[in-house]
């Protein structure tokens, strides 16, 4: 309301039912308005009126005013501005449209992370995925296993750049607690934005492995990691990890009303299972044929559990790998070959391909960019995405829910590069998601993208500025 109250003279009314006077900004709920998400903004000469389907489409309708307003009044009380006259019918193309940041690696201030959220909102996107647990670092507080945070949250150094023999010697940690993260969860909720959190297994583990060596495969100790990599450290398919793992998801899903529990699924290699006879007396105790149906095995018991309390859950591509568990949705990262795949089987996928939505390669081929992990993902890449492959029939294109672009941040250790590698690349993400393909065209986008970099500077957000200075036409280098 206080950016409202910049359009002069009007005041903001909530209307129900009968007519409102002159000279104000009406919001109302209409039960016409045929999609969930669906609103519509009218600006005439003495009338702002928004309604939507639901408050959440209302919540959309108000985020187009803003957009139409100067970018001044974000910050300041503008006095005397002027909003275009539209009628704007508008609703999204997809259910799911996500942003994603890996705070494992890094993590980041509690203030920092409403910030990314209010990012998020303006761009009209529903889902944040919190990745929360990784090899270097365990940064969410569960009562009952303390040692969690006690020492899977800190390590005692963090690998120099890019080489894997050195690391800094500087002891770097931090967690968010339950009450942090009950404050994020509702910061969000207040914005019509879900917060799916990330708990990984059976890799990626090793900082939990550190606490507590007795859930993993006699191959300890364990230390949290210092390196990025993939690493052999996973999780031993035992009663008593089962039975861990519930225990931290139930703390998880007392925290988080989301549908979707992310639980990982990627990068986990087999050699301990391979060398365990405790791993290899389960294959032959539920008849798998290898490894990849034991990983299946694993994450079909957690399905079954989070499935029993209300929940579903969504992983990584490598899920397929050995059988998908039997409601699993899946988030195709490595290209959209996995989704394709998950598709064809009937399950629903989020696309999130590294070729075009991963927002740690560089996207810009100027000589001062900050590092990236490799990869190049300028902005034109993103915007050029179609989350629906065309090799998909009508019926199987209909389980894609949607994309994420993903933000991993080994090489990205402070809150204005964070902003840098999403600036401008996530407004390209938000049409991806919203728009559909018909009314897209780059050159139309770009001239606008050099309007919302205004936005970008009143609100405080760092962004990559070279991108604006370039051809953005691809070429094939
Ligand atoms: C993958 C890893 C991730 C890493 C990233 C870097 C996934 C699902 N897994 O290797 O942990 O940070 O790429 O781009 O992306």
């Amino acid at each position: 309301s206080q950016l409202l109250s910049g359009a002069s003279g009007f005041k903001l009314e909530t209307v129900t039912s009968g007519k409102a006077g002159d000279h104000v900004i009406i919001l109302k709920l209409d039960s016409e308005i045929q999609e969930e998400e669906g609103y519509k903004l009218s600006v005439t000469y003495d009338q702002i009126k928004i309604s939507g389907k639901t408050s959440q489409g209302v919540f959309y309708g108000i985020q187009s005013l803003r957009l139409l307003m100067p970018a001044e009044a974000e910050v300041a009380q503008v006095t005397d501005l002027t909003i275009p006259a539209v009628e704007i019918e508008d609703a999204p193309r997809f259910s799911y449209r996500g942003m994603h940041l890996d705070v494992a690696r890094h993590m980041f201030p509690l203030e920092f992370i409403k910030k990314y959220i209010d990012l998020l909102a303006l761009h009209k996107m529903n889902r944040f995925h919190w990745h929360l647990t990784e090899d270097q670092g365990w940064r969410i507080e569960i009562k009952k296993y303390p040692k969690l945070t006690e020492i899977g949250s800190v390590r005692k150094g963090t690998m120099v750049e890019k080489n894997w023999d050195e690391h800094d010697g500087k002891e770097y940690g931090g967690f968010y607690t339950q009450e942090e993260v009950k404050e994020v969860v509702a910061y969000a909720a207040a914005r019509h934005i879900t917060v799916i959190p990330e708990i990984e297994m059976p890799g990626h583990a090793t900082a939990a492995l550190a606490a507590y060596p007795e859930f993993g495969n006699n191959t300890g100790p364990y230390e949290v990691e210092t390196k990025w990599g993939v690493f052999p450290t996973i999780f031993a398919p035992k009663e008593e990890t089962f039975k861990f793992l519930e225990d931290v998801l139930t703390e998880v899903m007392d925290l988080f009303p989301s549908e979707y529990i992310h639980i990982g699924g990627d990068e986990a290699p087999k050699t301990e299972w391979e060398e365990s006879e405790q791993a290899q007396a389960v294959i032959k105790r539920e008849g798998l044929k290898d490894e990849h149906e034991l990983q299946s095995y694993f994450i079909s018991r957690i399905e079954k559990f989070l499935n029993e309390n209300g929940r579903q859950i969504i992983g990584w591509d490598e899920i397929l790998e050995g059988g998908l568990a039997p409601n699993a949705t899946v988030m195709s990262w490595r290209g959209s070959k996995g989704g394709i795949e998950a598709a064809r089987q009937g399950h629903d996928v989020v696309m999130t391909p590294n070729d075009h939505l991963y927002f740690d390669y560089y996207q810009s081929k100027n000589e001062d960019e900050p590092l990236g992990i490799g990869g190049f993902v300028p902005v034109e890449k993103v915007y050029s995405f179609n989350p629906v492959p065309q090799e998909l029939s009508e019926e199987e294109g209909k389980h894609i829910l949607g994309a994420q672009a993903n933000l991993w941040t080994e090489y990205i250790k402070t809150t204005d590069h964070v902003e840098y590698m999403v600036l401008p690349r996530l407004t390209a993400l938000a049409e991806v998601n919203w728009t559909p393909v018909a009314k897209k065209d780059w050159g139309n986008f770009l001239s606008r993208l050099k309007v919302m970099k205004e936005r970008y500077e009143a609100l405080d957000y760092n962004y990559a500025a070279h991108v604006f200075e370039e051809d953005q036409s691809l070429d094939d280098d």
